[in-house]
């Protein structure tokens, strides 16, 4: 029997230490329902996680027609066998009694069920009538990071060959959005550079506000087996908290929250100081170089301490790991994208590896890092507003290249200026300019900045708002129409993670009730609006996940993001392949996609945002080099004041994923972290008065929480809330009182120019205490909300909480 392990009290299971260049060994994980044995599991269907953005893929175990539980599979590159907490758990809330199993239409101010037939008409006959009335801008679509690529295809061809709409956007939007134009600026395109494998071969790994451990504990896993290892890589950790990342760390960099730039080009001004730069390479390969130094000429170790609150010689330290390595891999995620200069402070790292000449060797990359797990497709297949294979928008060859792939006219597709971001549909329809949104895959009435003005706009009467999800969420509650959808386990798609690996994921059972998978709800919208192509022929011609996979395949073919030799059969076979069929990495030779005729973008102005346009870009850029953009520090936009002495940033722990929809749902997940938080300093809680588990309010311009004080090792003058509790309540059932509690309810509706990615990381608060507290908060203590006081007693999964890790087999061994 292999050993169990209560992975509550220990996310990342056990080691298996590697050295450089060694394959990462095998370990599988399994967690099977009470009482079920692996010989009581009819069929193990193949999937992979969709609970992050690493792409962790398994089998589904399949009995009676139910999902009974989820092993890793060892042969896959992306994970040999490992799953995260939320993987092993998770799936437990696809059989969720308060799934939605109906259609729900607004009669009289209420939800009544419905059948699908009725709720279908209703959407196509507000469609044709908006159409008919306003024209295509009246309609808006928001889609996701968490379904399938098959899917977000279908709705991008619907919107932009089929009605015509630019209002098209992801809730990678909130998620990823600079990842995709931090790559643009850099290299002319999105396209992750990096492998996962860099974790291999990397001497140094710095993480530039990326919370690993808690975000993607099966890759924070490969880096513990790395550091258990013969010859370990040197970790920087850039976070204002402390936690696993920081305490495995050779330099912590705590800066003040908002000034990611300035750090940035305080460790670039050191490099360049040094030398430590490879000129051949930037010679060969760049443009731009002297404008970035002469932009970070001022940037000395003491003035970013003044600007960053970190001490001189750290930035110094960090400078020479950075600068010192031999193969430097580095992530960057949401304490860089969800800051006001977020796309010029991610731009630095690519910046960084340009320096160093370090891109497309083993152990040599950047991972701008996603964050949901299909939010590189929303971005590929162009529901994010982009048009798909990361064309051009402002190159008319490659608005014709879509027309013919389409058969449209080239003027249906729009493209006259940059699509709708959400946060600029919110406004549309809170002016009323927008009068249908059709929500699908996300919970923005918790997710979106500012959630008082955003339930505001959801709810009003002049909006007809139609929500697809798998439950009735908080922003189904405001919608017009509720339509059921399947999800992972119930329907059949593919997706990629964040180092481009494609996994097929497959259906394993029936979705509830009447559920319909996202691609039979869009393929039957676009069958009843009769969308139709310029010889008369149904524009949308596909009916299920393998046709709409293969009009994907045709056009992405000759992209960068060329999925033509990915056949499902390859996929089948193989488990997770990497986009173009078997690159491991992009980037080797040192060409990049952005060349003028290539390029998905031609650039931003990083300070403005605003678009630069094709002249400017080809005078700068004729030859398809990498570009070296620089920017200069600004501060951030609410700095904290007498009122609002304190910095509030927001995030997650390892225990939920987002609104909590699907982790709430899951026993163990819901257990091990049932109610909000905030997190402070132990300097902070003096001077406050406050004690662990105090119940506090914190306040900001927009509005009030009421959270348990948890004291941690955070940055003084920082507070941290988790962003996972609605406003309402879910079957966790534990919402104190109706007090808010969503970190939402402070944020402001703010965004980075150049990605438009909104600013869930800055923003000036008060904290005062309440009440006193019935004990400690209900904040985990196995990552970053550890608590300063010992006597907190550990978060533990205990006997409901075992997995099984099988360290007994080799890869290959158990695919299937
Ligand atoms: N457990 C879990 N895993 C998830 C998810 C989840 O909800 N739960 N969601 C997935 C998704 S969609 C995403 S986008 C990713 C997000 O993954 P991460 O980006 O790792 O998660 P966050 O908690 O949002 O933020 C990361 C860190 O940024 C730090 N930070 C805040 N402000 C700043 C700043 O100004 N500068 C710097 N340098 N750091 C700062 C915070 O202290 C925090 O530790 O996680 C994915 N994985
Ligand atoms: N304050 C603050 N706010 C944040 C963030 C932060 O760090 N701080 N992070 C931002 C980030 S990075 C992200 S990614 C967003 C996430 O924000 P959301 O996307 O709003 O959060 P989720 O809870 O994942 O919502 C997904 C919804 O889709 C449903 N769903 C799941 N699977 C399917 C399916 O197959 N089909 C359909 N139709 N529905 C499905 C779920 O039930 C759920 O209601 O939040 C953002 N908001
Ligand atoms: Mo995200």
């Amino acid at each position: 029997m292999a050993p169990s392990r209560d992975r509550i009290a220990e996310p990342w299971g056990a080691r298996t230490p590697y050295r450089p260049g060694e394959p990462w060994p095998v370990r599988v994980d399994s967690f099977l329902a009470d009482g079920v044995q692996p010989a009581d599991v009819d069929r193990w269907v193949p999937a992979a996680s969709l609970l992050h953005s690493n792409g962790d893929a398994m089998d589904i175990a399949v009995r009676d027609g139910r999902i009974v539980g989820v092993r890793g599979r060892a042969g896959d590159r992306v994970n040999r066998g490992r799953l995260g907490p939320k993987d092993l758990y998770g799936w437990q809330a696809n059989s969720s009694r308060d799934r939605l199993t109906e259609p729900l239409v607004r009669v009289g101010g209420k939800l009544v069920p419905t059948d699908w037939d009725t709720a279908m008409s209703r959407i196509v006959e507000r469609t044709r009538e908006l159409l008919d009335v306003h024209g295509p801008g009246a309609l808006g679509f928001y889609t996701s990071g968490q379904l399938f690529l098959e899917e977000y295809y279908t709705l991008g061809v619907i919107a932009h060959a089929g009605l015509g709409t630019p209002h098209l956007d992801g809730n990678t939007r909130l998620c990823t959005a600079t990842a995709a134009a931090a790559l643009k600026e850099s290299f002319g395109c999105d396209g992750q550079p990096g492998s996962y494998t860099d974790i291999d071969h990397a001497d140094v790994i710095a993480l530039f506000g990326h919370n690993m451990a808690e975000t993607q504990t099966v890759l924070w896993s490969r880096v513990l087996d790395r550091l258990a290892g013969t010859d370990p890589p040197r970790l920087l950790c850039v976070d204002p908290r402390t936690g696993p990342v920081s305490r495995s760390a050779a330099v912590h960099l705590a800066p003040r929250p908002g000034t990611n730039l300035a750090l940035m080009n305080g460790l670039l001004h050191e490099v360049i100081a040094h030398g430590w730069i490879d000129r051949d390479y930037l010679h060969a390969h760049t443009v731009g170089f002297d404008d970035l130094r002469a932009a970070v000429a001022s940037s000395t170790p003491e003035v970013t301490e003044t600007v960053c609150g970190v001490p001189a010689e750290d930035v110094r330290r960090a400078a020479r790991l950075v600068g010192g390595a031999r193969r430097l891999l580095s992530t960057v995620l949401q304490g860089f994208y969800q800051s006001h200069q977020a796309t010029a402070a991610a731009v630095q790292v690519n910046n960084l590896h340009l320096l160093r000449g370090m891109l497309g060797r083993p152990g040599c990359g950047v991972l701008q890092m996603n964050g949901q797990p299909t939010a590189e497709n929303t971005r590929e297949c162009g529901a994010n507003g982009d048009l798909p294979g990361f064309r051009n928008w402002a190159n008319p060859t490659h608005i014709a290249d879509l027309a013919r792939i389409w058969n449209v006219p080239p003027e249906r597709i729009p493209h006259h200026g940059p699509p709708t971001h959400a946060l600029q549909m919110m406004r549309y329809a809170e002016q009323g300019s927008i009068r249908m949104l059709w929500i699908s895959g996300t919970n923005p009435a918790v997710s979106l900045p500012e959630s008082a003005r955003v339930r505001a706009v959801l709810a009003r009467p002049g909006l007809f708002t139609v929500v697809q999800d798998l439950y009735l969420t908080e922003t189904a509650h405001l919608a017009d129409v509720v339509l059921p959808a399947a999800t992972w386990g119930e329907k059949t798609g593919t997706f990629t993670n964040a180092d481009r690996t494609v996994h097929l994921c497959e259906k394993a059972v029936e979705p509830p009730g009447q559920a319909r998978p996202d691609l039979d709800i869009f393929l039957d919208y676009a069958t009843r609006l009769d969308l139709r192509d310029r010889d008369g022929g149904p524009l949308v011609a596909w009916r299920d996940p393998e046709s709409a996979y293969r009009a994907w395949q045709r056009c992405s073919e000759g992209r960068p993001c060329d999925y033509s030799g990915l056949d499902h059969a390859v996929l089948r076979e193989r488990g997770g392949v990497q986009w173009p069929l078997d690159t491991e990495r992009l980037y080797t030779d040192g060409r990049f996609f952005s060349d003028p005729d290539t390029c998905e973008s031609f650039g931003r102005d990083l300070v403005t945002g605003t678009p630069l346009g094709e002249t400017a870009y080809r005078a700068l850029n004729p030859s398809g080099r990498a570009i070296i953009r620089s920017a200069a520090y600004a501060p951030p936009h609410e700095p904290p004041d007498d009122e609002y002495p304190l910095r509030l940033i927001t995030g997650r722990t390892l225990y939920h994923f987002h609104t909590r929809t699907k982790t709430a749902r899951a026993p163990q997940l819901q257990a091990a972290a049932k109610e909000v938080w905030v997190e402070l300093s132990a300097a902070d809680a003096r001077r406050l008065g406050i004690a662990e588990g105090d119940m506090t309010e914190v306040a900001t311009a927009r509005g009030t929480v009421r959270a348990a004080a948890r004291v941690t090792g955070i940055r003084e003058g920082v507070i941290f809330l988790p962003f996972h509790y609605g406003y309402w309540d879910t079957p966790g059932g534990d919402h104190p009182g109706g007090a808010p509690r969503a970190a939402n309810e402070l944020t402001p509706t703010d965004w980075d120019p150049v990605s438009k990615q909104p600013l869930f990381k800055s923003g000036a608060a008060r904290l005062v205490r309440v009440a006193p507290g019935a004990g400690p908060a209900a904040a985990p203590t196995t990552a970053a909300s550890a608590p300063l006081a010992r006597e907190v007693p550990p978060t533990e999964g205990g006997r409901a909480a075992l997995v099984t890790e099988d360290l007994s087999l080799r890869p290959g061994g158990s695919v299937r």
